[in-house]
């Protein structure tokens, strides 16, 4: 059964209107997505739990303080102020990030893989972060084969997505496709025709799903655009995961390494609790009632900022810069000279810092433990740069005394395993993070609507009400 954008749904090739099957009481996304009836049947199981704990905290304890607001937080990018609500994942500035409390250590012995994989896939991790329960092979399985069954742009989408010039940054391509996509919200369409507020996370569900599903096919679009000269994809493989359809569509389906990596890189990265720009923006926007599609359109908008999310094509851009003058087997003393010269020319050096983290990223290092079990990966110039930069970086970042973190994110790698691997088109690689991301912030847009969340809307203050706090003459 699919679901065509105008509103007609086919059973057996056979066109019904999706007014009809209402009509008839047949929802035609709840059966498009059976199987999230399980994943659905299990939000079913945990929610009320968590909406007693938040009418508890509401109704009881909402007076209780739990921190200052100093002027450094007002113009400090609000760092450190806790003042929003993520079910998720917390992230500890040492220990780095847990999901549900799991470590990503935990992540990768108890998460199931693909089959004849190793490494975490990303219907697993959704699972997690939606459930807060480990699933069951079997529930990953299934809930890979529906996304897979879904996983089609409607034909609209693919048009307005070919009519892009491909000079068009592939980020903007992707927000662009993703707000597309409302056409076919089933959160509006129902918030239209007048549903109970106890209701919304169901249809939000739906959309979230929905999106995710169709993001392979999306993403794998923009690059063939962008960079094969619009060659056509082959059709989605039911028997493959969301990751492993995502590789196959671009193109790199025979290279099982690489698809083994964006499992991984794609899982882990999937969520980072709630303040990171591209989350926020989507948990803002969805707090106006936008709907999934809008939201996360939002976020990637946020996530294509080089201080967020494009970082990791900034840091190939540096890292092959720094290659190229240095040349491969380059010493301590040279990398350190070049990290000065970054540093001297008033840039930040990219993959180095975070805004909560103070150690080491656990992600960064999960993905130096893959590059440190493939033998042909420790042979790469590039990977053998990251490595020795990550020897000398911290020090000479600590020395120069203005980052709060000198250690390395997630990013300071991520992009220069892609580009050993073949996937050399750097623009392209925060593509790859907004695939990831969506697991996170849409799980957090159900949470939202599960809960009953507000509209999001802090007060401002202008610097001369602060002086007026301080005093005139402060
Ligand atoms: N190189 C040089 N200077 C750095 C630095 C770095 N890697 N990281 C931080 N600083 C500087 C800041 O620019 C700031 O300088 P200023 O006082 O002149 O404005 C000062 O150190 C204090 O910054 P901070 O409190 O330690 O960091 P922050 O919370 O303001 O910013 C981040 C965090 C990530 C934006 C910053 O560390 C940075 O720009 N890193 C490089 C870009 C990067 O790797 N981004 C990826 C982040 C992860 C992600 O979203 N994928």
């Amino acid at each position: 059964m699919s679901v065509s954008f105008r509103g007609f749904v086919t059973i057996n090739h056979v066109p019904f209107s999706c007014l009809l099957l209402k009509a008839l009481k047949i929802h035609p996304i709840s059966q498009r997505f059976a199987s999230t009836k399980t994943l659905k049947e299990t939000l079913q199981e945990v929610i009320p739990a968590k909406q007693e704990q938040f009418k508890r905290l509401k109704s009881e304890h909402s007076q209780k303080v739990i921190g200052d607001i100093k002027i450094e937080n007002v113009i400090g990018g609000m760092r450190g102020l806790k003042s929003m609500l993520w079910e998720a994942s917390v992230l500890d500035p040492n220990e780095g990030i847990r999901f549900h409390g799991l470590s990503i250590p935990d992540c990768q012995r108890q998460l199931p893989p693909a089959p004849g994989g190793k490494e975490i896939i990303a219907e697993s991790m959704l699972w997690l972060l939606l459930t807060g329960n480990v699933p069951t092979e079997a529930e990953t399985r299934k809930l890979s084969l529906e996304l897979a069954e879904n996983g089609d742009l409607p034909a609209y989408v693919e048009k307005l997505i070919d009519g892009l010039s491909p000079s068009m940054h592939p980020m903007t391509q992707l927000a662009i496709g993703v707000a597309a996509l409302n056409h076919d919200s089933v959160f509006q369409k129902a918030y239209e025709s007048g549903i109970k507020k106890t209701d919304y996370w169901t249809y939000t569900l739906e959309d979230c799903l929905s999106l995710i599903a169709r993001l392979p096919a999306l993403a794998a679009r923009i690059y063939r655009n962008v960079y094969k000269q619009g060659a056509t994809a082959p059709p989605i493989n039911k028997d493959l995961d969301l990751v492993g359809n995502y590789t196959a569509l671009m193109g790199y389906g025979a290279n099982k390494d690489l698809t083994e990596y964006l499992r991984l890189y794609i899982s882990i990265h999937g969520d980072h609790e709630g303040g990171n720009a591209s989350a926020h923006t989507a948990h803002l926007v969805g707090s106006t009632l936008a709907d999934p599609y809008l939201a996360y359109s939002a976020a990637l908008f946020a996530l294509a900022g080089p201080l967020h999310g494009l970082a990791n094509q900034e840091v190939l851009r540096w890292q092959l810069a720094m290659q190229k003058e240095l040349g491969d087997n380059t010493t301590h003393e040279n990398i350190k000279d070049y990290l000065w010269k970054t540093l001297k020319s008033g840039q930040v050096v990219p993959g180095y810092g975070h805004g909560v983290l103070r150690k080491s990223d656990p992600r960064f290092i999960a993905l130096q433990e893959f590059c440190d079990s493939r033998p042909e990966l420790l042979k790469s110039p590039t990977i053998q740069l990251v490595k020795k930069t990550y020897e000398v970086a911290p020090g000479v970042l600590t020395e120069h005394g203005k980052t709060k973190n000198p250690w390395p994110n997630v990013d300071a790698t991520s992009g220069c395993v892609l580009y050993h691997y073949g996937l050399t088109e750097f623009k392209y690689y925060t593509v790859i993070f907004g695939v990831s991301r969506a697991l996170g912030a849409l799980t957090q847009l159900v949470w939202a609507r599960a809960l009953g969340l507000p509209l999001e809307r802090p007060k401002s203050v202008s610097m001369d009400t602060l002086q007026a706090i301080v005093g005139k003459n402060a």
